[in-house]
């Protein structure tokens, strides 16, 4: 969210904020409007939604958790956000889904197409999933258009061998979000976000139908990255699906705690 705030401010476009906590940086910026609020509170969501022309959801937690956790904040907030949004009136929700929602397709099967089954890794990706899922009822059931990300690694560097494949850069990142905002009429999407990255794991194809072009690539840092941890290794089992460190054992709820 902080990376889009810049990226995403446009002339005659107000950006509202919401976080449990503050925006860095304050309130107070032109173009923007900054509610403190969580996206489980239904009331404060449907207040945040009014009159809006979109809703961006990125709320949640980003990583494995304790199934209650991932339960509470991502799967019944995501509800109340995509709930609000239609009580409310909004048109269009881009949803923050993840690369984890399909995190166990294998290298067998890189570039994995757009629409692939879903494969969660985690109770997070299963948020993921189940996010994907409100996105596609509240388009058949209520004609919202609904529109979800499955983001790969969305960092201002990559910092390792297999985001060289998944990277999305921050203003890639901008790119993206603002071709979910503009795209005419596009029902229910389901597209990859990463960069135009040589060693691509993904398709873009469904991205680049929304008007997403990609401009940066994760190649530029391959030297650097290559020099710091070594060429990738085609046994490591970090690689052998999608979804990376999140599908190792030791990722899971129970050990990570
Ligand atoms: C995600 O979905 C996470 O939110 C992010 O922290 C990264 O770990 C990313 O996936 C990834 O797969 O690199």
């Amino acid at each position: 969210g902080t990376m889009l705030r810049t990226r995403l401010a446009r002339p005659g476009r107000t950006l509202r904020l919401l976080d449990v906590v503050p925006p860095p940086g304050g309130v107070g910026v032109p173009g923007e409007d900054a509610i403190v609020a969580s996206v489980t509170d239904m009331a404060a969501m449907i207040e945040a939604s009014t009159r809006a022309d979109a809703v961006i959801h990125l709320g949640g937690v980003s990583g494995e958790a304790p199934w209650e956790r991932v339960l509470e904040t991502n799967i019944q907030g995501t509800y109340t956000v995509f709930e609000a949004a239609r009580r409310a009136g909004v048109p269009r929700v881009i949803f923050a889904s993840s690369n984890h929602a399909v995190g166990f397709a294998p290298r067998s099967a890189f570039p994995v197409p757009d629409y692939a089954f879903p494969a969660p890794d985690t109770y997070y990706g299963v948020s993921k999933v189940t996010g994907e899922g409100l996105a596609a009822q509240y388009h058949h059931r209520y004609g919202m258009d609904t529109i979800c990300l499955r983001i790969l690694s969305c960092f201002e560097h990559p910092h390792n061998v297999r985001q060289l494949s998944t990277w999305l850069s921050p203003d890639d990142a901008g790119r993206l979000f603002e071709a979910c905002l503009t795209a005419d009429q596009p029902g229910f999407r389901v597209a990859f976000g990463a960069s135009a990255n040589t060693r691509g794991v993904v398709s873009l194809d469904e991205a680049r139908a929304l008007g997403y072009e990609p401009m940066d690539n994760a190649e530029a840092y391959a030297a650097e990255i290559i020099a710091a941890h070594g060429e990738p290794d085609p046994a490591d089992p970090v690689l052998a699906y999608l979804g990376g460190e999140f599908t190792q054992p030791e990722y899971d709820a129970d050990r990570l705690g």
